[in-house]
Parts: structure tokens; sequence; C-alpha cells
């Protein structure tokens, strides 16, 4: 069966592995830093050059797909997700592991077609690991097939998750809850990568049995959701309902056991629009 969409997945991979060279040699320069909502929300000019460059060489490519780039995407504005071919970019997933020059660093490139995805790539370019999954054919990381880990003890299990970019002390004290919560099941530890998308990766190795943020954006999670699924595991909302990309909320998990017991413990919320006052 011909694979329409190969051709697109295999640009995919090239153009990631190109945006990651860019980020490592970026790291040995001088990284001017600003910020976009908030003190803590941070962006350099290589967020904005490696989108670019994605962009501009898919377009050539590509010349009727659409895109959700997270650097394109004006401050409050909603973005949705149609029907079209659409490539779903995150051109540095971990921004403030960057500017840290903390190890977990990604180039996420999602694509949806009627608004099911079909491939994900993560290049994890500072480990040089290029995870990939394509719908119905797996997920794989340097070629090699990836499996979610097969733990059902919540209490043999490690979570991931992140603090994120909201300092709202309601949102804080929701999360510290839901972190006090699962950490007395007892479990045996509590991890996070700084990327959304690396994290997503992990659940996908085996390395957590699940990992949950709320306010996280379609472009943090569109590649790496699928590479989950691809490496059998299971995508859901935090409160146990179906999972939407553009929801802002997600929990991945290697099994059902593992998640049902998670939601039970994760005190939800709304995250804030990207346009609110964040309070420092
Ligand atoms: P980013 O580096 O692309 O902005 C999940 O935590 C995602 O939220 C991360 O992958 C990261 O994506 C973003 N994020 C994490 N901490 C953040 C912070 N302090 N400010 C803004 N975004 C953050
Ligand atoms: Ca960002
Ligand atoms: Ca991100
Ligand atoms: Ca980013």
């Amino acid at each position: 069966m011909v694979d329409i969409w190969q051709n697109a997945m295999d640009h995919a991979v090239t153009i990631a592995r190109r945006a990651g060279e860019v980020v490592r040699e970026a790291l040995h320069e001088d990284r001017k830093v600003m910020t976009k909502s908030s003190s803590v929300d941070l962006v350099t000019q290589t967020d904005q050059k490696v989108e670019q460059l994605i962009i501009q060489s898919v377009k050539e490519k590509f010349p009727t797909h659409r895109f959700i780039g997270e650097e394109s995407v004006a401050a409050g504005e909603v973005c949705e997700l149609t029907d079209s071919p659409t490539w779903i970019i995150d051109p540095i997933d971990g921004t403030t592991n960057f500017v840290h020059t903390f190890p977990f660093v990604a180039v996420s490139i999602g694509f949806s077609v009627n608004k099911q995805s079909e491939f994900g790539v993560v290049y994890s370019c500072l480990e040089d690991k290029m995870f990939t999954a394509r719908r119905g054919r797996g997920a794989f990381c340097n070629d090699q097939p990836l499996s979610v880990s097969d733990q059902e003890d919540i209490k043999q299990s490690v979570i991931a998750t992140e603090f994120g970019s909201s300092r709202d002390p309601e949102a804080v004290n929701n999360i510290f809850t839901s972190l006090r919560n699962i950490v007395s099941l007892p479990i045996h530890g509590v991890r996070g990568a700084g990327s959304a998308a690396i994290n997503l990766c992990l659940v996908a190795s085996g390395c957590v049995e699940a990992y949950y943020e709320i306010g996280i954006h379609v472009w943090d999670i569109a590649a790496g959701s699928l590479i989950v699924t691809e490496a059998g595991g299971i995508l859901l909302d935090v409160e146990g309902g179906p999972v939407d990309l553009m929801s802002r909320r997600i929990l991945a998990a290697n099994n059902t056991t593992i998640a049902d017991r998670l939601i039970r413990e994760i005190q939800s919320f709304s995250p804030p629009r990207d346009d609110e006052e964040v309070t420092q």
C-alpha cells in the first residue's frame, strides 16, 4: 500500500535534524533571552530562527499545507486545527532548558490530516535521539522500536510532570496538591525533563509510567502524543475523558490501570489564557 504521507515524514526527519544542528550551534553562542507572557516565559532568537527554517523548507515542498507554530501564533490568539494537512511545530521545546543548558531540548514536528495525527517527529537534539511515529506503524528511537512500560502497580512507578509557566497561586497550589497526593501513594519518584515532547517520549520508551500536565499547548504534544500511542500507551484528559489535543491538558500513560489511579489524585484546573496577567 502506498503511504501518501511518507515523503512528508521523511522531510520532517531531515528538517528536524537540521534544526537540531542550529540549536546545538547556538548553545555555544551568546543567547539573548526575551520574555513573552511573563518573566518566566522565555524565548530566544533561536526559537524564532528555527521555526522559520522549518516553515520555509516545508512550504517549498508542500505549498498547500497549513502550519501551527508556537512562535507564529500571536499572544492570546486561539489557534484552530482544521481538516487540512497541518504541520504543528514547536521549534524548541524546552526553551528554559536551552537557556540554562539543561540537556533536554527538542524540536517537535507533528502532522495532522482531518484532525488525526499522521506522524510525529521529536528530535532530542542534545542527546541526538530521533523519535518518530507514523500512524499504525509503531514508534521508534533512532530506528529502534519503542514500547511503554508494562508496570501495573502505581507504587512501582515513576511519574513525569512539570510546574509549567503559571505562577498564579491557585494554579501552583493545585499542582502541589496533585504532587503531594501522588508522591504519598507512595510512588518510586517524580521526574520532569522540562520538555513536554521529551516527557512523552520517556513514556513511549518505558522510562516513566505516565506524564500529565495542565497548561500545555498543541505544539508541545502533537508529535509526542502519537509516539506514545504507537508505543502502546494511552492518552486521556486529566479528568479521565477522551483527550483533546487543543484542550491544554493531557495525561499519557502506559496503561489504563496506572492512568485511572493517577486521575483520582490529580487536582484539575483551567490553565490561564496566554494574554492573562500572571502573578509573579
Ligand atoms: P517551551 O519550552 O516550548 O515553551 C510543558 O512544560 C511545556 O511548557 C514545555 O515543554 C515548555 O515548552 C513550556 N514551559 C515549561 N516551563 C515554562 C516556563 N517557565 N515558561 C514558559 N513555558 C514553559
Ligand atoms: Ca515557549
Ligand atoms: Ca513547548
Ligand atoms: Ca517552544
